[in-house]
């Protein structure tokens, strides 16, 4: 189903919801499947409170039926096929359709009830991360429920009490569940004007996951612990995340929850920003400070938030930079400074395949036309306007313009710098400086020194000739 036939879809289904008959109310409402893992359009409510819609990151908002005043959804927990990028397909775990599930969207008061249907292998349940509810809706196994089995369908009932940041997930056979893909957003919108909640004109929501799937196969490794080879907003690795598109002077919102097994450090560039809340709630303004990054730890959510008043194209990533990577070994020794002149050649007449790298650092890989395995991602992908951008997993654009129509989150292509106003190559003299060069050395052209005599002159550059 692609957006359009997903919105006239969703539109068919409140008009239909408002005439339905009471025995089809008394039925289960039909859940809604979305097989296309692009970034749909904000759901504006057709029916219940109304509310201004969040836009998830290669994601999309469940819609709903009222029922006698509360607000029904349909989850459908079952192994979904997840377009990671463009060029691998996952086979991962999710709710209708996709991984990660639909966002959940309500208003705060809202009384919600949620059929869980349980199309998994295994049993499973819900819980709601962050909620104020009855301790039977918590939906941890054993404690709180017995696990829904497989074919069964679960209700959970209660109303949304504070507005805010949340995301729900699995309380059974937590490691697997989570590991193959199953969680999702939930936003609870305030009521009325709320003083801690301030009005924006963009509201962007997306979960951090990670996979680990081995080059050329299709299913997560579910016992990996730390050792993840895919980075992902809403299980898309760059380039297959979009870029959150905005138009200047926008006050933006971006909500992120963390469901991976370690912190991430989210950076944006071009601007700064202040966490006005978290899954317990918005925070005082007298706690907000400006930040560019903001560490978000594991079973974590933070919502950021700024104006965006730079024209460009701006970064938005992960700062730990293995995040930003695609498939990749970690157990590859370092080659830079290692000479390999004459070397090659011999290692090829034993192996026709090897491949002399990473003597001059890793950015070769960007270019390099390497046969890759099918389903696997290149290591640094995405290309901009200006060349490779030697990115993957956890990396994406935000971009800001002038003539972007209010409300319009199309990707309005590239930014053109105004002229005069991108780095440069300078073109005068560059004169020689008189400091220590690896090329030198490895040429020979510096006689007599040993290599640890020369660290030393490194570390001191003001003691010349005489280190020690
Ligand atoms: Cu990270």
């Amino acid at each position: 189903m692609d957006r359009r036939q997903f919105i006239s879809r969703a539109a068919v289904g409140a008009v239909a919801a408002a005439s339905v008959s009471k025995a089809a109310l008394a039925a289960l409402p039909e859940p809604v499947i979305q097989t296309s893992p692009d970034t749909a359009p904000p759901l504006m409510p057709p029916t219940g409170r109304p509310y201004n819609p969040v836009v998830t990151l290669n994601g999309w908002t469940a819609p709903w039926r009222m029922n006698n005043g509360v607000k029904e959804f349909h989850l459908v927990a079952e192994p979904v096929e997840r377009e990671i990028a463009p060029g691998m397909v996952a086979r991962l775990w999710g709710y209708n359709g996709q991984s990660p599930g639909p966002t959940i969207e309500v208003v705060e008061g809202d009384r919600v009830r949620l059929f869980v249907t349980n199309r998994l292998p295994e049993a499973t349940s819900i819980h709601w991360h962050g909620q104020r509810l009855p301790n039977g809706m918590d939906g941890v196994v054993g404690l709180n429920q017995r696990a829904i089995p497989v074919g069964k369908t679960y209700v959970y009932e209660f109303i949304a009490r504070r507005p805010g940041t949340f995301m729900y997930h699995p309380h059974a056979d937590e490691m697997v569940q989570m590991a193959m893909g199953m969680m999702g957003f939930w936003v609870t919108h305030p009521r009325t004007r709320n003083p801690l909640i301030n009005e924006v004109q963009r509201d962007f929501c997306f979960l951090l996951n990670a996979y680990d799937i081995d080059p050329g196969s299709l299913v997560p490794k579910i016992n990996t612990m730390l050792d993840f080879n895919l980075w992902t907003f809403n299980s898309r690795a760059f380039p297959g995340i979009d870029s959150m598109n905005v138009r200047l002077g926008d006050r933006v919102r971006i909500r992120v929850g963390n469901l991976t097994m370690t912190n991430h450090p989210i950076h944006l560039h071009g601007h700064e920003f202040e966490v006005t809340g978290t899954d317990g709630g918005p925070t005082p303004p007298a706690s907000r400070w400006p930040e560019v990054t903001t560490d978000i730890a594991v079973g974590q959510m933070r919502q950021i938030e700024f104006i965006a008043d730079e024209e460009g194209d701006w970064a938005f990533h992960c700062h730990k930079s293995h995040h930003t990577m695609n498939p990749m070994g970690h157990d590859v020794p370092t080659m830079i400074g290692i000479d390999h002149r004459g070397l090659v050649g011999r290692i090829q007449q034993l192996d026709p395949e090897y491949m002399l790298m990473g003597e001059r650092g890793m950015a070769d890989m960007k270019e390099m036309p390497m046969m890759l395995p099918e389903q696997t991602l290149a290591m640094m992908a995405g290309f901009g306007p200006h060349g490779p951008i030697g990115m993957g997993g956890m990396f994406t654009t935000f971009k800001v313009r002038r003539n972007q129509k209010p409300g319009d989150y199309a990707d309005p292509g590239w930014y053109a710098q105004p002229p005069g106003t991108q780095a440069f190559e300078w073109q005068g003299s560059l004169p020689e400086p008189a400091r220590f060069s690896a090329e030198r050395l490895n040429a020979g052209e510096v006689p007599g020194l040993r290599r640890s005599a020369l660290e030393m002159q490194v570390r001191k550059p003001g003691s010349g000739k005489h280190p020690h």
